[in-house]
């Protein structure tokens, strides 16, 4: 579930500052494991992802236990987990095993009980055809 104010599309619009303010983040409400997923519309070879975090405010402490998982159908495949925190202006770096895949998903697991915040300036996937 997204807040209204910051539309998921924030995430892969190429704009990699995100000012305070509305329009610049991809950010979910508050909930149990939040997860942004990009459909790249056809499958690649999935190597990284860079995530860009915000700039302005409310780092670290939101952006921890982050997973990145990649599937092609529904087979999903767990490629990396970032424990975190994340500062202000953090660029996370995270890997896959070259494993082909169209969908590339980014998730919070929250802890026993808790809720979590997702936010994402901008979310780069690299790979090959
Ligand atoms: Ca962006």
């Amino acid at each position: 579930m997204w807040d209204s104010y910051h539309h998921p599309g924030n995430a892969v619009n190429n704009v990699l500052v995100c000012p305070y303010g509305r329009g610049y983040l991809a950010h979910t409400r508050m909930q149990v494991d939040p997860w942004l997923e990009i459909n790249l519309q056809s499958s690649f070879e999935i190597r990284y992802i860079v995530m860009y975090a915000r700039q302005d405010c409310c780092e670290p402490g939101r952006t921890k236990n982050l997973e990145l998982t990649v599937r092609e159908n529904s087979d999903s495949h767990l490629c990396e987990t970032y424990p975190g925190p994340t500062n202000l202006g953090d660029q996370i770096l995270m890997t896959c095993p070259l494993l082909r895949a169209q969908y590339v998903r980014i998730q919070i697991r929250s802890q026993p009980g808790k809720t979590d915040y997702l936010q994402v300036c901008e979310l780069q996937v690299f790979g090959k055809l």
